[in-house]
């Protein structure tokens, strides 16, 4: 399996449907571990700790990456940071975490389709690779 860079490097930034789409509309199995009508938060596949979970807007409304944000996201950009922090508490993360919003090729960004990851359950490091 590609690494989380390989994987990066390799995608395309575009708006074309990507693969959680196809979680969102459960095509593709995925444990999903918060819902409502707006967010749902999946744990990762590749999981960067004992927890790694990942938020994402049911409707992508065009933010296919922070960097494509304009005001009309507002909303959801503050919606999928609370739900962050309502998911951390159900998982336990009393002792920390950390949220993660790649974006492009640099930020090692794979899947376009906005996504926050909820990593925790270890001790994290600074600075990031
Ligand atoms: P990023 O590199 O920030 O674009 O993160 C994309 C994440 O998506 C990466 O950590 C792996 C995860 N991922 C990719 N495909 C799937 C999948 O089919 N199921 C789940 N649960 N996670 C996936």
């Amino acid at each position: 399996m590609a690494s989380e860079k390989e994987a990066a490097l390799a995608a395309t930034p575009s708006d074309s449907p990507t693969i959680f789409d196809k979680i969102i509309s459960k095509e593709i199995p995925s444990t999903v571990v918060f819902e409502d009508d707006k967010v749902l938060a999946f744990r990762d596949v590749t999981p960067q700790g004992p927890v790694h979970i990942l938020l994402i807007p049911k409707v992508r409304d065009g933010l296919t990456g922070l960097s494509k944000a304009e005001e009309r996201h507002i909303d959801i950009l503050g919606r999928l940071l609370y739900t962050a922090k309502l998911v951390a508490k159900q998982e336990g993360l009393d002792e920390g975490f950390r949220i993660v919003i790649n974006d492009g090729p640099q930020g090692c960004q794979s899947v376009y389709h906005i996504h926050v990851h909820l990593i925790g359950g270890r001790q994290m490091n600074w600075p990031p690779g």
